[in-house]
């Protein structure tokens, strides 16, 4: 059956992979499933056709034969459940990734997420340079938990899994500050999800949309 997710038309990150649909394309091009992508514009992510498969009106969405799925996380975990390689075979390995899945999207990333949002919205506030600072401190705060807890090993817990797929995606909005590059062991890991296949697979065909938008 034809998968098909969306994503934007013109992501405004230019092509950088931040948008969420990333994370669908790489876990896909990890269990080796090929899929299509409707682009959608933001006007278009308004309308009730949209509307009716992500009631936030967002992307990423995934249809499946009659199965129609938003949330990120929640269509990572249907490929992991559906096709092996993201998920451990063992149930209590697979329970473990999941708490890494649920770690990365509900503890690491808010505040990376909200100090991005800040950094675009909040710019010119009087408060500005202290809430960022605030969402630092926050930030910081899970790294050198997740730093302590990675130490020197390549994966969260043991083979890659989905969990470590959430983790590199939220951890990557930091690449490039002086936040991520005081971890050295959270930086590398980043490299590593970078250095795999799929997820360069995926990579550019984000950025080949992204490449395609503005020739036109
Ligand atoms: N919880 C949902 C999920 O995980 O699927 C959140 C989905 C979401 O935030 N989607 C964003 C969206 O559709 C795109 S990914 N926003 C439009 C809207 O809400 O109206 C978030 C995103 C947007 C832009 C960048 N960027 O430019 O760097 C990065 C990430």
């Amino acid at each position: 059956m034809t998968i098909t997710i969306t994503a934007f038309e013109r992501s405004p990150d230019r092509g950088r992979g931040l948008a969420r649909d990333m994370r669908i394309r790489w876990a896909l091009e990890e269990v080796g499933q090929p899929y299509d992508v409707r682009l959608v514009s933001f006007k278009t992510m308004r309308e009730p056709a949209h509307l009716a498969l992500q009631p936030f009106g967002q992307i990423p969405t995934y249809e499946e034969g009659d199965l129609a799925l938003f949330e990120s996380g929640a269509i990572v975990l249907h490929i992991g459940e559906r096709h092996a390689g993201l998920l451990p075979d063992d149930e209590n390995g697979r329970a473990r990734a999941l708490t890494w899945m649920f770690a990365a999207l509900n503890t690491v990333e808010p505040p990376i997420f909200d100090r991005a949002l800040a950094r675009i919205l909040e710019r010119n506030e009087p408060w500005y340079e202290q809430r960022l600072h605030a969402l630092e401190v926050s930030i910081r705060k899970r790294l050198d938990d997740l730093s302590r807890r990675l130490g020197d090993a390549d994966w969260l817990d043991g083979a890659f899994s989905a969990g470590d797929l959430l983790m590199v995606t939220v951890l990557l909005r930091l690449k490039g500050s002086d936040i991520l590059d005081g971890y050295p062991n959270l930086s590398a890991y980043v490299a590593r999800g970078e250095a795999r296949p799929a997820y360069k697979r995926a990579f550019a065909a984000q950025l080949a949309v992204f490449t395609a938008a503005s020739t036109t």
